[in-house]
């Protein structure tokens, strides 16, 4: 598929998916979501890429939401659509077997905002922005907001800034938990690969199994998100990485891991 709204790029293990319409503020319309799904499901597909980083193109906006001009005379059934395309394409990136980290450029509002929050984890430069605008417009979040942002900020600071529409800025994103951390535009990216560069020196099957158990046994009670955990632990022992990894920290080398 050629792409016309983002950017696919890839640096050995890594791939960085830039949201790229600039006239817009990198806003999401159907064909970038469409275009976003293809390009989640060949990075997802790609025994060659180990990590996804999404960012926006440009330096002010990550993205500034769903289109709303796209959006402004779309009917109840087109609406519903568009909603479920994408709540299905921000699932996707979120069940996603490799890591997917959020590098928040600029404006992080409303689909935006709902997009880095469907990403393992968020990094923010210090202008970003983040908000769920949609009351203001007269409409609810669509693209998972009303259950990402309470579980990731606590529901109390989530309903305030469901129902106020108040953006914020990324010192009160991090303060409240919505990034991992704050650093100046330019160290944006170079951050952003610096902790993909961590995460990518370990065992990845053991990676992917703890995004899987993490995701999986937050949707479920103790009990079974315990055994969950103890199935992926179990796991890990029928590895090559674990043998490497036990072995070379007994040998005190540093672990050559070649996940499998
Ligand atoms: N959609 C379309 N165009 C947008 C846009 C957006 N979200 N955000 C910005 N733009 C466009 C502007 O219209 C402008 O276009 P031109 O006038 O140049 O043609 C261009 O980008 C530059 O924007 P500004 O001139 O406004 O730039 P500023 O620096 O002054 O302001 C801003 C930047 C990001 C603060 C401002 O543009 C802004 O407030 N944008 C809207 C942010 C917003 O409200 N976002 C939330 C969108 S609502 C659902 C499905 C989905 C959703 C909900 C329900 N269902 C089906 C149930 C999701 C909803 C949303 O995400």
């Amino acid at each position: 598929m050629a792409y016309e709204n983002i950017i696919l790029e890839r640096e050995e293990k890594l791939a960085v998916l830039y949201i790229n319409r600039p006239k817009a503020m990198n806003a999401l319309n159907k064909d970038t979501l469409l275009e976003i799904k293809d390009a989640v499901t060949a990075v997802n597909e790609d025994p060659a890429v180990e990590l996804l980083i999404i960012t926006g193109s440009g330096d002010k906006s990550f993205v500034a939401g769903a289109d709303i001009a796209f959006m402004q005379n779309l009917s109840a059934m087109e609406a519903r659509e568009f909603g479920a395309l994408g709540q299905k394409v921000f699932r996707l990136i979120e069940a996603v077997e490799k890591p997917v980290i959020a590098a928040v450029n600029g404006f992080a509002l409303g689909g935006g905002c709902e997009l880095a929050m469907c990403c393992d984890f968020r990094i923010a430069a210090s202008n970003a922005k983040f908000g769920q605008p949609e009351v203001g417009l007269g409409i609810t979040p669509g693209f998972g907001g009303t259950q990402r942002l309470p579980r990731l900020v606590g529901p109390g600071m989530a309903k305030q800034l469901l129902y106020t529409a108040d953006v914020i800025n990324a010192d009160e994103a991090f303060r409240i938990g919505l990034v991992n951390k704050v650093v100046q535009p330019e160290e944006l990216l170079p951050e952003v690969k610096k902790i993909a560069g961590r995460i990518l020196s370990k065992g990845q099957l053991a990676v992917r199994l703890s995004k899987a158990a993490a995701n999986e046994g937050m949707q479920t009670d103790i009990d079974r998100a315990m055994s969950i955990e103890a199935d992926a632990f179990g796991l890990c022992f029928a590895t090559q990485d674990q043998k490497e990894g036990m072995t070379a920290f007994l040998e005190k080398r540093k672990a050559n891991f070649i996940s499998k």
